[in-house]
């Protein structure tokens, strides 16, 4: 294997711990925050979790260490999308286990949650941990998409934990996967399996936090690579002075990605999903808000700019929200075999024609035929519209193309407009980890050993006061049951993680706004550059915009 010189050197960063987390194992001990409830419906998730509801929130302190010196046996497991930091994660846990006792182990299931259910594992060693640290990706041991859910999924990891002594399961994943982490840990102690489970909060989409989870991981890493490319590129706009840049950026569904973005390079135009959700917004009000700015920028002579779309935009766009569900429903069962059948576009178009209501063919019509055929020939294997796989970027440029013709001809406007498109997504989820990914990784999968040793079961592996130095950050455990509420899932209550979308009285938001109108006229270009490794603090351990903004 041939390693590059960076590689090689964050092989030697120590990543830094809470100060609590620094002293001895021999001296963590713990005080309780008190006895917690759920966010929400608390009577019903109380009942659905009668072994993990209203447990003590977990803080660590120095102090003599009262926990069991018994032997453990770990199994962690990567669910769901990569994020920068992940094996930190896994180091943190590896290294606290082997400070607690050398006899330790730490299985890694493979692939993500099948893993566990296939009993694929690796047992991790000094020489294998050390190939991966402080770097970015989740090849360490994989990851996967797979559900951990149904009862005969978790007898079946009952079954693989008894085989190999195993006493707890670290799962490190987003909302979904930690909603199932806590519902696995109340079924392990319903079940008297004696297998603890603790999970740790994971998604570059920025969208599990909440009163106790400051950040995912992953996020500060992956919004600063994209940072730097959204720089470069604005560089490049203010250099050749003639293209617009449409920039779509991951996230599912929330818009912290583009909006941190946004904060960070102060572009003209940054779309958010849940503004134009709350204010109903079309698709041609939307165009007209960006074709504004380009008009303007336009008289000044600057036909140039850079405007940030969210890669979950048009799911927030209430009639695409509907078009979307009549073309799910038009082309259910055998209809989409019928529709395959027709030999031209036209008469496929005639067949969505007369299948639409007048107000969905309304919007159909005015989007670009690339989009159209994406949203009828790219679909799920359950016959649904691949949402996330519309290319949104591209589709708003023509919106305002065809904005900027009809303001042409009016007369109102002479500008010249060219569009250039891009897409940040997986280029950021793997990127070598920020210091502060690093560090707040490492302390995550730390902290997970000290729950573990302490007993703790259906926690969140909690690191807080995040936007102070490491030093100062606090360490403990949440009960995952004091973030969940019941939300409606394909027809059913569930108990849930409640998913964090971007808050429109929230800080960062806030702050966007004021500054909005002038970054949509002026050049206010901010060009973060690259992450920085090694080199002056200010520089290197810089947090989010975001974090900062929510803490200030
Ligand atoms: P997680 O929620 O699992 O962290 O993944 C989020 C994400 O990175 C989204 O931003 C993106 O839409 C999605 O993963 C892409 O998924 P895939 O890797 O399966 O293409």
């Amino acid at each position: 294997m041939k390693f590059s010189p960076l590689q090689l050197a964050r092989y030697q960063y120590n990543p830094k711990l809470p100060g609590i987390l620094r002293n001895g194992i021999s001296e963590i001990c713990v005080t309780s925050g008190g006895p917690t409830t759920s966010v929400a419906d608390q009577e019903k998730i109380a009942a659905l979790f009668p072994n993990t509801y209203g447990k003590n929130e977990i803080i660590f302190q120095k102090g003599q260490n009262t926990a069991p010196a018994k032997k453990q046996v770990v199994g962690v497991i990567l669910s769901g999308g990569q994020a920068p930091g992940g094996h930190n994660v896994v180091c943190g846990l590896y290294d606290a286990l082997k400070a607690t006792n050398p006899e330790n182990e730490l299985y890694g299931f493979k692939g993500g949650p099948s893993g566990l259910i296939e009993d694929s594992y690796i047992v991790f060693d000094d020489e294998y941990i050390n190939l991966f640290r402080n770097t970015g990706g989740f090849d360490i041991i994989g990851s996967g998409r797979t559900k951990l859910e149904t009862k005969e999924q978790f007898a079946i990891v009952a079954e693989v934990c008894k085989k190999h002594g195993i006493t707890a399961i670290v799962i490190i994943g987003g909302d979904d996967s930690n909603t199932n982490a806590g519902v696995l840990a109340e079924y392990m102690a319903a079940n008297n399996t004696g297998v603890q489970v603790i999970g740790c909060p994971k998604t570059i989409d920025g969208d599990l936090k909440n009163e106790d989870i400051e950040c995912s991981f992953g996020f500060d890493t992956a919004t600063k690579t994209y940072s730097e490319i959204i720089g470069n590129i604005q560089r490049d706009a203010n250099s050749a002075k003639k293209y617009w840049h449409f920039v779509k950026v991951m996230g599912r569904s929330a818009s912290h990605v583009a909006l941190e973005c946004a904060l960070q390079t102060q572009p003209n135009i940054c779309l958010v999903g849940e503004e134009v959700a709350a204010k109903k917004m079309s698709l041609a009000q939307i165009a007209d808000y960006i074709a504004d700015s380009v008009a303007a920028r336009a008289e000044r002579g600057w036909n140039f700019g850079v405007a940030i779309i969210p890669e979950g935009i048009v799911e927030f766009v209430p009639e695409f929200s509907v078009l979307i569900k009549e073309i799910n429903e038009l082309l259910a069962g055998e209809k989409t075999a019928q529709f395959n059948a027709l030999p031209s576009w036209t008469e496929k178009y005639a067949f969505i024609e007369a299948g639409l209501t007048k107000e969905s063919m309304a919007v159909f019509a005015i989007l670009p035929q690339s989009i159209q055929q994406q949203l009828f020939l790219e679909r799920d294997p359950h016959g649904n519209v691949q949402v996330s796989l519309i290319e949104s970027e591209k589709l708003f440029s023509e919106l305002v193309k065809n904005n900027l013709a009809a303001r042409k001809a009016a007369g109102t406007y002479n500008g010249k407009f060219s569009a250039l498109h891009h897409f940040l997504g997986y280029e950021g989820r793997c990127a070598f980890p920020s210091n502060f990914d690093a560090d707040y990784c490492y302390s995550l999968g730390y902290n997970a050993c000290m729950l573990i040793q302490y007993g703790c079961n259906g926690y969140l592996s909690k690191v807080s006061n995040l936007s102070k130095p490491a030093e100062e950050w606090v360490a403990g455990g949440m009960p995952i049951t004091k973030m969940m509420n019941i939300e409606r899932r394909n027809g059913e209550d569930k108990p849930v993680i409640r998913k964090a979308l971007v808050e429109l009285d929230g800080a960062p938001f806030k702050y966007f706004a004021e500054h909005r109108a002038e970054w949509a006229l002026e050049t206010c270009f901010v060009y973060p550059g690259a992450i920085q490794y090694f080199g002056p603090s200010e520089v290197c351990d810089l947090t989010t915009r975001t974090l900062a903004l929510e803490k200030a």
